[in-house]
């Protein structure tokens, strides 16, 4: 029997990269979907591949997670058509930009944080209230190694994962006395489009991040998505941290030597 058959997981980030990869595992494992993201052409092509391959029930949504009325909308929908998340997976995030601190801009800054740590939040509080209700379910977050250790360069989108750690261990106190489960996935490289949209759409120098050695796929990523929200009730992965071989923390990477 598929482990997941019968459940609903909202992705938020769908449509691309990792999200777009756990969706994918998700319905291959009888998973039904709830797809959030601002790209409505790219959820409904996957929504059809999903639909074709997977036969699973996809509901997408343009939804941008900075924009909280609309969550607060959105979320008010699925309880209304009783299909509160058994899973929430908060991936929708980036990076932008990848400036000193002194020469850092202001856009890239609030970009980063109303998505990464306030978007994650409107998501979670408009959801969680109905799980505490029920007594179950399970809020997954997307960290990152960048939420575990600092590098020059990186650090307000640092800030925006030391956040999400974090809050994963917040929600998790604040859950107490519940049988909902809150984890964290934090890998490190992981070839998606993450790095073109650091760099604001520079495919060269984005495609330079992951040259000369083999970084994380986003189906690695989402491997370990769905080994953590399929353990059995009483276990809770309250952090899994993947890393490339070649990648030994933020710092440390063995690229080939191009010479
Ligand atoms: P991608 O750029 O490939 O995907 C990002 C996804 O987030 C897209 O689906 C995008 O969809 C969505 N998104 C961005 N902003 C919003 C928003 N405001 N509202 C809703 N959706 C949004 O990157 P990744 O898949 O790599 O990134 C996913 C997560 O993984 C992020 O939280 C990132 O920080 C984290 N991460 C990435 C790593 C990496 O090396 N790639 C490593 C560690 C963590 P759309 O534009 O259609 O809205
Ligand atoms: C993404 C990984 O190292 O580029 O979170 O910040 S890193």
């Amino acid at each position: 029997m598929n482990k997941l058959e019968g459940q609903w997981i909202l992705v938020t980030g769908a449509s691309a990269g990792i999200g777009e990869a756990c969706a994918h595992r998700f319905a291959e494992d009888g998973a039904s979907l709830i797809l959030w993201a601002r790209r409505m052409n790219r959820l409904e092509t996957l929504a059809a591949d999903l639909r074709d391959r997977h036969g699973a029930e996809v509901d997408i949504r343009q939804v941008d997670v900075r924009d909280r009325d609309l969550v607060i909308r959105e979320a008010a929908a699925l309880v209304q058509a009783d299909r509160v998340p058994d899973v929430i997976l908060n991936n929708a995030g980036l990076a932008s930009g990848f400036d000193a601190i002194h020469e850092g801009d202001y856009d890239d800054w609030d970009r980063m944080i109303d998505t990464n740590v306030k978007g994650l939040l409107n998501v979670t509080r408009e959801i969680l209230p109905h799980m505490v209700t029920r007594g179950t379910g399970h809020v997954v977050n997307i960290g990152s190694t960048a939420g575990h250790q600092v590098y020059p360069k990186g650090n307000v989108y640092n800030a925006s994962k030391f956040a999400v750690k974090a809050l994963t261990e917040g929600i998790n106190l604040d859950v107490a006395g519940t049988r909902v489960r809150v984890s964290s996935v934090d890998p490190g490289f992981v070839h998606t489009e993450f790095s073109r949209v650091r760099f604001h759409g520079d495919d060269e120098r984005a495609e330079g991040v992951y040259e000369g050695f083999d970084p994380l796929t986003a189906g690695d990523v989402a491997d370990c998505v769905h080994f953590v929200v399929t353990r059995p009730p009483h276990v809770n992965v309250f952090d899994l941290v993947l890393l490339p071989t070649a990648q030994r923390n933020v710092y440390v990477l063995d690229r080939d030597d191009p010479s």
